[in-house]
């Protein structure tokens, strides 16, 4: 049995209950398979009138998608919006002034809700303070901040004034600030004085003061600081000043500036293949379309939920999903400042208990590391707070293993809420491939299908399309609204890594491995395309094997897998491993990596057996959860880690995971 095969052979299927589907906006496959009809039938009369149901133009498109220089696609280009009055005004206008727009959870437990109105003020005082500040249209901004409500005010006031935002996750050091500043040419940093997670303060302001001392900031005039502690910190003359200064004198009313439809509302940088960062540049208005439409179809959102996303703003995901998402499409939501193990692991569930979460999202690293507090503390188990105001959950950011999706249906949803397994990537905007909770019959594992409009399709390394059941690279046959623009100053890079010259330079090249299932057609992603292993000519998914060991669940908690060059099979498997008990070392460890490595044997077969297998207290991850798994390649390798680990969490596992066994 080939690798590819065993992950294609979960056959549990879970269809949406008859209540769930009777509610929902897109209700069964029928629904579904309309509207995809639709898109196939009139691909620009499909999305042009979706522009125009779904946001307030200011001057209404007559073109929708002109693709005369692609694969620079410009979208609804002569249509004129704004992003902040679509997501602002447009819930004025509605009635929904006094709804609350936002319920903020402090890191000590304190909330604050802020209505739409209450939202639209701040948002229109601040970017009159930003226009005071000689802040313009077309300028950058970068945005170093916690997560609060001033961040997503920082945010929708850029979008406001047309000024086009950086937002610079808080983890990142001083270096990424410095780099992302110069790189952007921002004019401004909109901060915080200090941040509070856990239970304790970190410097902020500190950090852009050494990002700024490393020069190479000669654009950036003016640093804008929150105060969250009011605990001493360094303001500069001339060029520092508080939030609530610029703010203070300010009309709470604010005209906004009209916007080409293809105005870059935000620069979102990314790790690529090469070290440096991608400027990834999005729209305004085939972005936000996109936003409010996901957050419709995708988690089916209605008047009386209460979503929440626990991604950080810093993230693509904080980005459609806190910031534009939720407001555009007039929904409450929850926007917490800590983290999930403060003041225990329970957190999470005690905060959908207290304030009847409806709508809750959020990253398989974070469902692993919970379910693995709660086998060591029944205290902090989902099943130890009420979560019966849940009505679907959704996973993102990387493959949820079928071990950790059960434990997700059964012990939060209940088995009662649809889990959509969302598959979308910073350069995308937004959702992808995803299942519709209304409609879509789920397999743990699997993303299912590509959203209506969206051409996904899996085809060879020359471009061509590959049958189902045959595994190959992820491409998207034609532009959508929400894709990424460009890479910011750097067109020629947006077009080698997203439309390469082997693919024929028509297909958008997602960077990711995927399958589709013979019968059903659901989509597997199977990881990065550098994650795909090639053993003795068996194609594999890094993935897959991790789900194998992770399914030992009375042992593992986690498992990354790698490849690693190897003369006999082109390439050998090492996996990295986190023990359900305290790391093991000499005989143990020899006698654990035995008895794990024929246990992957039994479960996929004797080809997916890791050559290689180190233990660690952890795997290597960055801030916001993802698996450093370049740097674990080097460490398979026996390399000395040259790369910047500036964004680990936890630099010391490193040395432990570098020991033979
Ligand atoms: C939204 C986000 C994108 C990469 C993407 C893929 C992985 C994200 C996934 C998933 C499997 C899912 N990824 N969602 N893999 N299933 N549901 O995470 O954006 O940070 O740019 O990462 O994450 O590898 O290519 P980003």
């Amino acid at each position: 049995m080939s690798g590819i095969q065993s992950v294609l052979q979960e056959t549990r299927v879970f269809n949406p209950s008859a209540e769930v589907q009777q509610a929902a906006a897109i209700s069964g496959m029928a629904s579904y398979k309309a509207l995809c009809a639709q898109a196939d039938a009139d691909y620009s009369g499909f999305w042009g009138n979706l522009a125009r149901e779904k946001l307030l133009w200011h001057k209404p498109f007559t073109e929708v998608l002109d693709e005369s220089n692609a694969p620079f696609y410009r979208w609804f280009a002569d249509g004129q919006l704004n992003a902040s009055y679509n997501c602002l005004d447009a819930n004025l206008i509605n009635g929904n002034g006094d709804k609350t727009a936002i319920v903020f959870e402090a890191d000590d437990g304190s909330v604050t809700n802020v209505s739409f109105r209450q939202l639209h003020e701040r948002v229109c005082k601040l970017a009159n303070g930003l226009k005071a500040q000689g802040i313009k249209k077309g300028d950058r901004v970068l945005i170093y901040i916690p997560m609060s409500v001033e961040g997503v005010v920082a945010m929708q006031a850029c979008a406001r004034i047309g000024a086009t935002h950086s937002v610079v996750f808080g983890g990142f050091s001083a270096k990424s600030v410095q780099e992302r500043v110069i790189d952007a040419g921002a004019v401004a940093i909109i901060t915080a004085d200090e941040q509070v997670r856990g239970g304790k303060t970190l410097p902020i302001k500190a950090i852009v003061d050494e990002a700024i001392s490393m020069g190479g900031c000669e654009a950036l005039k003016t640093v804008i600081v929150y105060r969250r502690t009011g605990n001493p910190i360094n303001m500069q003359a001339g060029r520092d000043i508080w939030l609530h200064e610029v703010e203070g004198p300010q009309s709470a009313q604010c005209e906004p500036e009209w916007v080409d439809a293809e105005h870059p509302l935000f620069i979102l940088y990314t790790s690529g293949s090469t070290g440096k960062p991608k400027g990834v540049q999005h729209s305004t208005g085939g972005y936000l379309l996109w936003a409010k439409t996901t957050m419709q179809w995708t988690f089916d959102a209605k008047p009386n939920d209460l979503f929440w996303c626990t991604a950080d703003i810093g993230w693509i995901t904080g980005h459609t999903y806190v910031c534009y998402g939720p407001t555009a499409a007039g929904i409450t939501q929850l926007v917490f400042e800590g983290v999930p193990t403060y003041p225990n692991a329970g957190r999470f569930w005690q905060m959908i208990e207290k304030h009847k979460v409806t709508l809750f999202y959020t990253a398989p690293t974070a469902i692993r590391s919970l379910i693995k507090a709660s086998e060591t503390d029944p205290n902090v188990h989902p099943n130890k707070s009420d979560l019966s105001s849940l009505r679907i959950l959704g996973s993102v950011g990387e493959p949820i293993n079928p071990e950790a999706w059960m434990w997700y249906h059964k012990h939060v949803g209940g088995e009662r809420c649809p889990i959509v397994d969302t598959f979308w990537q910073t350069e995308t905007g937004g959702h992808m491939i995803t299942p519709l909770p209304g409609a879509t019959p789920l397999v743990p594992g699997s993303c299912t299908l590509p959203l209506p409009g969206i051409m996904a399709a899996i085809v060879d390394e020359t471009g061509n399309d590959l049958p189902n059941g045959q595994g190959g690279v992820l491409v998207v046959k034609r532009p959508w609204p929400s894709m990424i623009r460009t890479i910011w100053g750097d067109p020629e890079r947006f077009k080698k890594s997203y439309y390469p010259a082997e693919l024929g330079g028509k297909l958008y090249l997602a960077g990711d491995g995927a399958i589709r299932d013979k019968d059903t057609g659901y989509f597997t992603i199977m990881g990065r395309i550098d994650d795909v292993l090639n053993v003795s000519g068996h194609r594999m998914g890094t993935m897959e094997i991790e789900s194998a060991l992770v399914a030992k669940s009375d042992l593992v908690a986690e498992a990354a897998v790698v490849g690693r060059p190897d003369d006999l099979t082109g390439e050998a498997i090492v996996a990295f491993v986190v023990l359900k008990r305290p790391r093991p070392t000499g005989d143990e460890a020899r006698a654990l990596a035995k008895e794990l490595r024929d246990w992957v044997a039994k479960e996929i077969g004797p080809i997916a057996k890791p050559k290689d297998i180190r233990f660690g207290d952890n795997l290597p991850k960055t801030r916001s959860g993802k698996i450093m798994r370049r740097l674990l390649r080097a460490i398979a390798k026996g390399e000395a880690i040259t790369q910047d680990v500036s964004t680990l969490e936890n630099p010391a596992i490193l040395e432990q995971l570098a020991e033979n066994n």
